[in-house]
């Protein structure tokens, strides 16, 4: 897939910087969407010379300029074969008795919608084609509960579910999807959690040995790079110092 086009979400920071980098050096057209800009023609600017590279500031929440910047994209950009569904986030870790709905709201609209979104308008041209590859970046925070994990989980268990749905639905195609699901990973996650407090966030990662950004692109270009009758449908992956807990129960004091 030398020629080929890949459209990244969230490729302003993370995982989404690092996969545009990884496809760069494969010399793939990328289309670059984030809603930061300096990030992205910094990004621009630093691998433009091994790729054709188009930026997009945009945000995957809204469904009209989506639909506009992709209805519009120069015609070299415009039969995407991989579509890297990453841009999402969690916000605060409250219990859901104490958790704010606006972060609730921006979670759900985020993780869900603009992965409906984006898929959505972009599937068509695949499924005609008959050739692409949706990755969606989903978490091991959809697969396994934690105090907390409430909204975010479940909108990354939406993504999961939603790429095991997918792929029933493109049964017969040459379409290919696969979820790839991350534990802790250190990039901006946790200081976008933490509206910012960088000691809560760094605290997160404090004396472990994270995945990285770069790991994650690594994963990608695995699952990207398989034969075209191999798909690989979730894959789940962790750092070494991170693992499961006990069940949690609580006891009443006699
Ligand atoms: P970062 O915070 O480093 O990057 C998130 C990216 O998403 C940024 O480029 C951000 O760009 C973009 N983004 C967020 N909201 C929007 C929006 N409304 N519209 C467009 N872009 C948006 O986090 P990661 O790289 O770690 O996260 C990438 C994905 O991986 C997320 O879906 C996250 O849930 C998931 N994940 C992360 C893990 C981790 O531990 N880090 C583990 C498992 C999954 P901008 O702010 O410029 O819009
Ligand atoms: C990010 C991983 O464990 O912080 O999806 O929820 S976690």
């Amino acid at each position: 897939m030398s020629e080929s086009t890949v459209f990244i979400t969230g490729a302003s920071a993370g995982f989404g910087t690092a996969c545009a980098r990884m496809f760069a050096k494969q010399g793939k057209r990328l289309v670059l969407t984030a809603r930061r800009i300096d990030p992205l023609l910094k990004l621009q600017d630093e691998i433009g010379a091994s790729a054709d590279v188009h930026i997009i500031p945009l945000d995957v929440r809204d469904r009209q300029v989506l639909q506009g910047a992709i209805e519009s994209l120069p015609e070299r950009f415009r039969n995407i074969d991989v579509l890297l569904n990453n841009a999402g986030l969690a916000l605060g870790l409250e219990p859901a008795h104490q958790a704010e709905l606006d972060d609730w709201d921006a979670m759900v609209d985020t993780n869900i919608k603009g992965v409906m979104y984006c898929t959505r308008l972009i599937l068509p041209g695949m499924v005609a084609r008959n050739r692409g590859h949706i990755v969606n970046i989903s978490s091991t925070a959809g697969n396994w509960p934690y105090p907390g994990g409430n909204v975010y989980g479940g909108t990354k268990a939406f993504v999961t579910q939603f790429s095991r749905n997918l792929r029933a639905d493109l049964l017969g195609t040459r379409v290919r999807v696969s979820c790839i699901q991350p534990g802790m990973a250190e990039t901006e996650f946790s200081r976008v959690r933490f509206k910012g407090n960088d000691q809560q966030a760094a605290d997160v990662y404090r004396g472990t040995d994270p995945l990285t950004a770069e790991d994650i692109a690594e994963t990608v270009r695995w699952v990207v790079s398989q034969p075209p009758h191999v798909n690989v449908n979730t894959l789940e992956l962790m750092s070494i110092d991170q693992s499961w807990g006990p069940f949690a129960i609580h006891r009443e004091q006699k």
